[in-house]
């Protein structure tokens, strides 16, 4: 897993070079924690509920993933609770329960996923609900231009523009490595938007808004790029073709 220069051009924000300089304290915290053997991936998942700051984010994992909250603890959520709300400039505001999602058309992507920090995990796959799809059963506006993804985090929020959601490499995810999403990796449902850097990816998704204008996300007021295209990805395209 070869480290590559893939930040945006924007840069990074400053908020992740300030936990980076905190980075030696948790680490200490982390490796003298008894649940090591627990496995690695299970506690690191654990210790970023705890952890407000993200520190866990940037520890090592041998899965090659690392977790990210930008809040200490999340609300587990599964099929008695879990609701996805498609709203704003729609002619059919919808919400969905895991179940409705789940009895809808799944499709399939393999892709890369990339973090702007520079970890890499190859040929992941991911399975979901494409997110045309609930557009489309949604019925968007004519002045409809972009979304807005929230989380039942209560703090992380997202974007695309319309053109971007429409591709067919969009997906509400359900699946990825051909399980069930974790909740440390944002499950039961999250976005997968396979062209772009993971941080598009929003965990724990609870809204689609659709709004006359881009609200730029989470990190993207912190300075990412809001198109968070990965290289070598078609940007005029629709997406791989099914
Ligand atoms: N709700 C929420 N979604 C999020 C984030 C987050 O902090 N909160 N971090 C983003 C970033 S920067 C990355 S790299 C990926 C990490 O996903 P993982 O924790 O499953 O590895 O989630 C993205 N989606
Ligand atoms: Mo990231």
């Amino acid at each position: 897993m070869g480290l590559r220069k893939n930040r945006p051009a924007e840069g990074a924000p400053v908020a992740r070079r300030t936990m980076l300089t905190m980075l030696g304290a948790g680490a200490v915290a982390l490796a003298t924690a008894p649940w090591l053997q627990e496995g690695w991936e299970k506690a690191l998942g654990a210790a970023s509920q705890k952890d407000p700051t993200g520190l866990t984010g940037v520890l090592p994992n041998p899965g090659g993933f690392r977790y990210y909250s930008v809040v200490g603890s999340v609300p587990r959520k599964d099929e008695t609770d879990y609701a996805l709300r498609i709203d704003g400039l729609v002619d059919r505001p919808t919400t969905y329960t895991l179940e409705d999602l789940r009895a809808l058309r799944q499709t399939r992507i393999v892709h890369d996923v990339l973090c702007t920090d520079g970890w890499r995990v190859e040929n992941t796959p991911f399975e979901g609900v494409r997110l045309s799809d609930l557009l489309e059963a949604a019925g968007v506006r004519p002045e409809g231009r972009a979304l807005r993804f929230t989380c039942f985090d209560g703090v992380y929020t997202e974007s695309l523009t319309l053109a971007q959601a429409r591709r067919s490499d969009m997906l509400v995810a359900l699946r990825m490595q051909d399980e069930p999403i974790t909740h440390e990796h944002g499950g039961p449902v999250r976005l997968y938007a396979a062209p772009m850097y993971f941080y598009k990816s929003a965990k724990w998704l609870s809204g689609i808004s659709v709004t006359d204008k881009v609200v730029p996300g989470y990190w993207e007021e912190y300075g990412y790029d809001i198109d968070g295209w990965l290289d070598g990805e078609d940007r005029d395209g629709d997406g791989p073709a099914a």
